[in-house]
């Protein structure tokens, strides 16, 4: 039975990885921070069959314990402080979890013994806020990156990191570069699920309007769900690389905004929406659009679900979820 070992195992990746990995025979370990950690009560009874490790980006001793106790033969690491936004405000927690989190997980899979036969393969989740203000349209591998934001800073960090310790170590370290993946277990901070969501309870009469910030950035938004079979795939091949995984295809916030309350029949969406400056960003990314040819090519991968689809797909999660209370 292989074993699998995930940092951020209790955020939306982690919840679909475990459940594909679990599907495909893995014997499944995710990284647990803190003490109490009250998402682990949902994740003991969502996924059961997911063994629980404390653990801790932050602390090197307590990830090269969790590797000696799992003996994984692959390591996701999707373990980050992952929004955006936040990280204007804990820039420096966000260097140190999302940044040099990757560079302790790299060193604790050497100091367990990976690094010298290859036995531990290590998937890094980099991600399309790395191009930030993108150099060229789409965006490939070969894109130079340009990031925007301190997370995006630091998953640059973290991708040139992997990059070293493969070439340095000969580690089997791939990165995988996500563009924007959702699907109904988005947490609400993020833009799509907070419209969905607010869709949902503005149709049940729970809610008058959503507050947004800006409505023209566009991003190549992808259903998670899709995403980890790539991450899995990556981690499969003879020799480790790095892959961009997108549609291909872009929308600005404002086509999702269209297309969620067209899902509960409203039309006039303007009378519902209202723009509030705290939700913009100090530096903002206008543009993203991915070209996945490598991993289709190299992968066989290929997304299933499209954008439309996708709102969809939330939007009725969000109905059924609010007219049952939650
Ligand atoms: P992003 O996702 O920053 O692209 O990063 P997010 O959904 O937070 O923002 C997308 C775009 O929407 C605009 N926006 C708003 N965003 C939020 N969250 N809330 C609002 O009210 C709002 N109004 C407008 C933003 O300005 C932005 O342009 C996500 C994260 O999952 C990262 O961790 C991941 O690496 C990348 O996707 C790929």
């Amino acid at each position: 039975m292989p074993r699998a070992f995930i940092t951020g195992i209790t955020g939306q990746d982690g919840q679909h990885l475990a459940e594909f990995l679990h599907g495909k025979g893995y014997e499944v370990f995710g990284m647990v921070k803190g003490q109490n950690n009250p998402r682990m009560v949902q994740m003991r009874d969502e996924f059961p069959y997911v063994e629980p490790v404390p653990g801790d980006l932050a602390d090197l001793p307590s990830l090269v314990k969790a590797l000696e106790y799992t003996q994984p033969d692959e390591v996701y690491n999707l373990g980050a402080i992952s929004f955006v936004a936040l990280s204007f405000n804990q820039a420096e927690l966000t260097a140190n979890i999302t940044g040099l989190g990757v560079l302790r997980m790299l060193e604790a899979i050497r100091m367990v013994g990976g690094a010298q036969n290859n036995s531990i393969r290590f998937y890094q989740a980099s991600s399309s806020e790395m191009f930030g203000k993108v150099r060229e349209t789409p965006q490939t591998e070969r894109t130079p990156f340009h990031p925007r934001s301190p997370y995006g800073c630091a998953k640059v960090f973290g991708h040139d990191i992997v990059v070293n310790y493969r070439e340095s170590y000969d580690m089997f370290a791939c990165s995988g570069i996500l563009f924007n993946h959702e699907g109904p277990r988005r947490g609400l901070e993020f833009v799509t699920r907070k419209v969905t969501n607010s869709v949902a309870r503005i149709h049940l009469g729970l809610q008058q309007e959503i507050v947004l910030g800006n409505l023209d950035s566009k991003r190549d938004w992808g259903y998670a769900g899709d995403y980890v079979k790539a991450m899995w795939a990556m981690l499969q091949q003879d020799a480790p690389d790095d892959y961009v995984v997108a549609t291909g295809t872009t929308y600005s916030i404002e086509d999702l905004v269209r297309l969620a309350f067209a899902e509960v029949g409203i039309e006039d969406w303007q009378n519902y929406v209202r723009q509030d400056p705290k939700f913009y960003r100090p530096a903002e990314v206008d543009l993203l659009i991915g070209d996945p040819t490598k991993a289709r090519e190299k992968l066989g991968w290929e997304p299933e679900v499209q954008f439309p689809e996708l709102v969809k797909m939330m939007v009725a999660n969000d109905l059924a979820l609010e007219s049952k209370g939650r």
